[in-house]
């Protein structure tokens, strides 16, 4: 594991070597040719009691998000259908919920995960707080992956959350883990955050053993109505630095560009690919904001000479 010195220091390396150092240990891994898709589903929209500041489906924050209850089994394995004909592997369905709570909503969610897990795609569920017997119920039914972001640096959560704490994030955590499922953890950039954030961030995501299979990295994107409505974009470069650093840290996972595309140029995703980025959302929404859609996205993969994975790994 690296120390927050020696992850400081790779952060902050001159952008050019940073880069070299991270494409060369992304091709020592994987095919730097490759790109996942992974497909979005908000399963369950807004009207969520947590207080998250960028979060546009909280209840506390008068945003344009339309409330959905929990969608029907079959609406979902038809998204999931057609994401597969668009050439996503993976497909990840997420609930604006604090937790868990078993019952018939959580039987429904596991005959969608049934019902995915049967299409051949890899399933992937962000639920928010989970135990380990409903992450063992998760995993029996089909699920491989559970996303539990953690977001920012212990610090920077408290000013961002108040309705739950770090270590509410390390247990559920802890719980997919005990459970055999693989964990997709990464966080946001662009909420206010320092530099140091980051790093202490980046330190935490390390302290996670074993590292988690895929690290999401977010750019915000500031929704009329949240706190963080009028946040400063993050400077492009920044954020390439995240990528690579991340690439570095964690050699074996994938990298996941996430939300924040829309406001990214071309030029930009393609520095995210050589800094080490090796997967993406694809769709016309992430959960409930644009995103740059499947024609823009097969496109520019093409237009790079890329390629599209065909089969989950
Ligand atoms: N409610 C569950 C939870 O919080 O764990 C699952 C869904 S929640 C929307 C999943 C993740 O989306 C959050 O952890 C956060 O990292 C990301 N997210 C939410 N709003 C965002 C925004 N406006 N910009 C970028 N990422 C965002
Ligand atoms: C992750 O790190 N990003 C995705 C996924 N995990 C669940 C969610 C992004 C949400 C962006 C805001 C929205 O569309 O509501
Ligand atoms: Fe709720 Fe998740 Fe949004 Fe927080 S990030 S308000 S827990 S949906």
């Amino acid at each position: 594991m690296k120390t927050l010195n020696e992850i400081r220091a790779i952060h902050g390396l001159p952008f050019p070597e940073l880069l070299f150092r991270a494409a060369t240990v992304h091709r020592e891994h994987w095919d730097a040719s490759d790109i996942q898709f992974c497909t979005l589903d908000s399963i369950k929209t807004g009207a969520c009691p947590e207080d998250c500041a960028y979060c546009p489906q909280s209840a506390r924050y008068a945003t344009e998000v339309k409330v959905e209850p929990l969608k029907e089994v079959g609406r979902v394995l038809a998204g999931a259908q057609i994401a597969k004909e668009g050439g996503s592997t993976r497909y990840c369905m997420g609930a604006a919920w604090r937790e868990v709570r078993e019952g018939a909503q959580f039987d429904a969610v596991l005959d969608m995960v049934r019902g995915v897990s049967g299409m051949g795609l890899e399933v992937c569920v962000t639920l928010g707080m989970v135990t380990e017997k409903q992450a063992l119920q998760l995993k029996e039914a089909g699920c491989q992956v559970y996303n539990h972001n953690l977001d920012s640096s212990r610090e920077f959560y408290e000013k961002i959350i108040t309705t739950r704490t770090y270590d509410d994030r390390l247990a559920t955590i802890a719980n997919v883990r005990a459970a055999g499922l693989e964990v997709c953890s990464g966080g946001i950039l662009g909420m206010g955050e320092t530099l140091e954030d980051r790093v202490h961030f980046l330190h935490e995501l390390t302290k996670l053993e074993p590292p988690p299979e895929s690290v999401p990295i977010n750019q915000l994107v500031s929704v009329e109505g949240t706190p963080m409505e009028n946040a400063e974009p993050v400077p492009p470069l920044d954020f390439i630095r995240m990528i690579a650093t991340a690439r570095i840290l964690f050699p074996k996972s994938r990298i996941r560009l996430s939300a924040g595309r829309t406001q990214m140029s071309d030029e930009l995703q393609a520095l995210a690919f050589f800094a080490g980025a090796n997967s993406l959302f694809t769709g016309e929404k992430l959960l409930t904001t644009p995103n740059p859609g499947e024609t823009h996205d097969h496109r520019l993969i093409e237009s790079l000479g890329m390629r599209i994975e065909t089969v989950a790994t």
